[in-house]
């Protein structure tokens, strides 16, 4: 979480002002009472009402609550900010808990545009506790995000499985090369 939250802030100090007043604004908007704090009521709420129901799951509320006094400060708050603008939380496929830093996604299933994504934490992917289909090669987070910048994956859509094909050969040597051991086929 400590990751994230120095690029929540980071990103933040370069917001222009007008951004930065929107998000104070924002903030107001969720505390409802007005003590300069988000309790965790009307977070719940504020997100219930928005229909956002990646950002209910009490898990995220707590990894958001640095000091773990129950509620958010506008300091907190930054990071949920910055999920909020960089799309929806990512959250574990097979126990649910909110994802803040490394974590492992099925590489078929992440880069064919079609399927959704198969994101699970680091806990769930060692010790074997999910599902998922037959021969699905896994990729922590920070690989596949290297590997996106690979111009195979720039490829259009019809010539994607054989780009995927690349990738699996590309990680199936590397994985034997052991230089890669952020990927590893089941
Ligand atoms: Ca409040
Ligand atoms: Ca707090
Ligand atoms: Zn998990
Ligand atoms: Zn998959």
């Amino acid at each position: 979480m400590e990751e994230i939250r120095r690029v929540a802030e980071a990103y933040y100090e370069h917001l222009p002002e007008n951004d930065k007043k929107l998000l104070k604004n924002k903030f107001n908007s969720m505390d409802k009472n007005g003590d300069g704090r988000i309790s965790r009521r009307e977070y719940m709420k504020y997100f219930k009402k928005e229909k956002a129901k990646g950002l209910t799951p009490q898990s995220i509320f707590r990894a958001l609550d640095k000091d773990e006094n129950g509620s958010l400060d506008f300091e907190e708050a930054k990071v949920l900010f910055y999920i909020m603008q960089s799309g929806k939380a990512i959250t574990c496929m097979a126990c649910e808990k909110f994802m803040a830093g490394a974590y492992f996604s099925c590489s078929q299933c992440f880069f064919d545009g079609a399927k959704s994504k198969f994101d699970i934490c680091c806990d769930c992917y060692g010790g074997k506790k999910f599902t998922h289909h037959d021969g699905a090669t896994f990729c922590d987070n920070y690989t596949l995000l290297s590997e996106s910048r690979s111009p195979a994956i720039a490829a259009p859509a019809k010539e994607r499985s054989s780009a995927l094909r690349t990738i699996e050969i590309i990680v199936g040597v590397a994985s034997i090369a052991g230089n890669l051991t952020g990927c590893i086929m089941m």
